[in-house]
């Protein structure tokens, strides 16, 4: 008994001494995405929102949409609001990148290398980038505001981690669903572990 008993104790003084106490009761999300033909969705977007009232949000630093063999990377970028970003162009042609999305109407006129100032993406929503050179180029900004988000791998999973217990909405986007088609939120309830849920979306392929 008392063997059994003795590292379990010591695994709680280890975890309440490495966290602050507001995060002694945060889990993660599992969320597993994928489209209608059920196999995994890459750079689906996951944003989870409380159930009452709004989370602050923190800027990131040192983001980028590059272009690089005439094509955006990444194709999906997921900042929070008030995050800056630059558009350094590794190609030997100019590109001219624009938006007309009502989040953040912009354009950077043909040019070569990094433009001289960052873009501060201000409001949430979903940003859709294009170049006016080359038609197909394309990107997408996903704009949050909430500190809980994650995006897709390859295998179709998402993990947003250090969320406390509490009630929740998650939000699901895909640049396949087209605007304004992604599914209503669901009510998430995050308890001491880590939660799991499964996601189909309406995506039959990549945009
Ligand atoms: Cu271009």
């Amino acid at each position: 008994m008392i063997s059994a008993f003795c590292p379990t104790l010591r695994f709680w003084g280890a975890t309440v001494l490495a966290t602050p106490l507001a995060m002694a009761h945060a889990a993660a999300l599992n969320i597993n995405v994928t489209g209608s033909d059920g196999k995994p969705l890459l750079d689906a977007v996951a944003l989870l929102d409380p159930a009452v009232g709004k989370a602050p949000v923190k800027a990131m630093a040192d983001v980028e949409i590059s272009q690089a063999k005439r094509q955006f990377n990444p194709r999906v970028t997921l900042i929070t609001v008030g995050t800056k970003v630059t558009f350094p162009n590794f190609d030997t042609v100019r590109h001219h990148v624009y938006s007309f999305s009502p989040i953040k109407t912009f354009e950077l006129k043909l040019y070569a290398g990094v433009p001289n100032a960052p873009l501060t993406f201000d409001k949430p929503g979903v940003a859709v980038l294009g170049c006016n050179i080359h038609d197909t180029m394309a990107a997408w900004v996903v704009v949050a505001d909430s500190p809980w988000f994650a995006r897709s791998a390859a295998n179709g999973q998402a993990r947003i981690e250090g969320v406390p217990a509490g009630n929740y909405r998650l939000r699901l986007w895909h640049a396949g669903l087209g605007l304004g088609a992604e599914p209503a939120a669901v009510a998430i309830t995050i308890g001491a572990g880590d939660a799991e849920h499964h996601a189909r979306l309406a995506v039959s392929a990549e945009p």
